[in-house]
């Protein structure tokens, strides 16, 4: 069994956990519950597993982040999508894109909210691929499994068009 690590980061409260309970088919929890330090969740893909690590977001869990990081395949970095939010997940990314040898996309959550930025803006601003997202609408479950799995292939340097295998 090969076991990808894949992490789930950015700022407080803008869904990462909410996305990842989405990925593994749970009801939606609408009420906010940090998340202390970091979780782990597995998702099975055929021989594969994805390990993938919820990184809390509060300020006094950032000094791990760096650390946190390490050998992952995949970073997604989750923003709520409003301009302040956005401004401060470049940073984010921008410290991403000085780790050798993982890629780094973005979701533009919470695109139910008024004052939101639409996701090409956001990608324009952050300058890696960016899908719009609501995470506590189960419908989106497909969706973001799908991008997961196209990103994880790109990211291993397989062509994302053996989607179809699957
Ligand atoms: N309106 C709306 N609310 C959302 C969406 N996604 C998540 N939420 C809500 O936002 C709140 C925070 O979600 P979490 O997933 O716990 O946030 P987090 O990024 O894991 O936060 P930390 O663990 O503190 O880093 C919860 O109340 C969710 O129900 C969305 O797409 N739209
Ligand atoms: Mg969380």
């Amino acid at each position: 069994m090969v076991s990808i690590k894949t992490t789930f980061i950015g700022y407080p409260t803008v869904g990462k956990t909410t996305l990842i309970a989405l990925l593994k088919g749970k009801v939606p929890d609408l009420n906010y519950e940090p998340t202390m330090l970091i979780d782990f969740e597995t998702i099975q893909m055929k021989e594969h597993e994805i390990k993938i690590w919820d990184i809390g977001g509060q300020a006094s869990f950032e000094p791990y982040w760096d650390q946190f990081v390490e050998n992952s395949v995949l970073n997604v970095v989750v923003t709520d999508s409003t301009p302040q939010n956005v401004l401060k997940t470049k940073m984010i990314i921008e410290k991403l894109n000085k780790v050798k040898g993982s890629r780094t996309i973005a979701i533009a959550n919470k695109q139910d909210i008024d004052g939101r930025l639409n996701s090409n803006r956001i990608e324009n601003i952050l300058r890696v691929p960016t899908y719009p997202m609501v995470g506590i609408d189960p419908n989106n479950r497909e969706k973001l499994y799908y991008i997961l799995i196209r990103e994880l292939l790109i990211a291993c340097g397989t062509d994302p068009n053996e989607l179809g295998d699957i």
